[in-house]
């Protein structure tokens, strides 16, 4: 999740092949060709993360054409807008996504956006699965959600309300706390709860995207219909495992 090791990685490599290939290279531009590749590769240390699903595989949630654009389009503007940001953003260099974003109001508003468009949809992608795999929570994320909720129904009545009554573009958020519980907020526009410009902050373990690229060729103005079909795509499995990375964590901060 760091940004300094595909930059690392891309500098060996690029280092690598600029030696390798020193002679051919310099023979077509001189002098340069070897500097140019490393600096190229060093300048972009983000990359889209690929969807691990067909782009029609959350049919009839979600329709293909959907899934290619917001993929392709909107999240890789965001990635790279990143990689144009990061010569001038030494954090984007070298920080770690979660850190960077803990401290985003220290920094350029492209990276509030495009820092927070890129987590939020690595999120998203991930914390969906084709449909009918999406499985089950966990017993411990079943257990918290009855905790902290009072039913599984009530946690998605919760989710879904604040999905549905977020203002304009924005995203909607099951968090683990500070105190290790599950709470249900909102953000707008490429916000997220790692923020420290946001109002009620924790780490998501559950992401629905409510701008109007993510639904409405499907959708058109019906919200309410895209969040009620979302449901069937949430990769249960995988909204535990952070769940459980995320309870870890808060037990560790608290210990220190
Ligand atoms: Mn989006």
């Amino acid at each position: 999740m760091t940004a300094l090791r595909p930059a690392l990685l891309a500098l060996a490599l690029g280092a690598a092949l600029a030696a390798a290939f020193g002679a051919t290279a310099s023979s077509s531009a001189p002098g340069t060709a070897g500097a140019t590749d490393v600096a190229d590769v060093a300048q972009a240390p983000y990359s889209l993360p690929p969807l691990p699903y067909a782009h029609d595989a959350l049919l009839p949630a979600i329709d293909a054409e959907t899934m290619k654009l917001h993929h392709e389009r909107h999240h890789g503007a965001a990635v790279k807008a990143l990689n144009d940001l990061a010569p001038t953003v030494p954090a984007l260099q070298d920080g770690a996504i979660d850190a960077v974003l803990a401290t985003v109001s220290t920094l350029p508003a492209g990276v509030r956006n495009n820092l927070g468009s890129h987590y939020n949809h690595s999120l998203f992608w991930a914390v969906m699965a084709p449909t009918g795999q999406g499985g089950a929570p966990s017993e411990a994320l079943a257990a918290a959600i009855t905790r902290d909720f009072g039913s599984m129904a009530a946690m998605k009545q919760q989710f879904s309300q604040a999905a549905a009554t977020r203002f304009g573009s924005g995203w909607a958020w099951l968090i683990v706390t500070a105190e290790g519980t599950l709470a249900i907020t909102s953000t707008p526009n490429q916000d997220n709860p790692l923020m420290d410009v946001v109002d009620v902050r924790g780490t998501p373990v559950l992401g629905l995207d409510v701008w109007e690229h993510a639904y409405y060729l499907k959708y058109r103005n019906l919200r309410g219909d895209y969040i009620a079909a979302w449901w069937d795509v949430v990769n249960w499995a995988e909204v535990s495992a952070r769940f459980d990375a995320a309870v870890d964590a808060a037990s560790a901060d608290s210990k220190r």
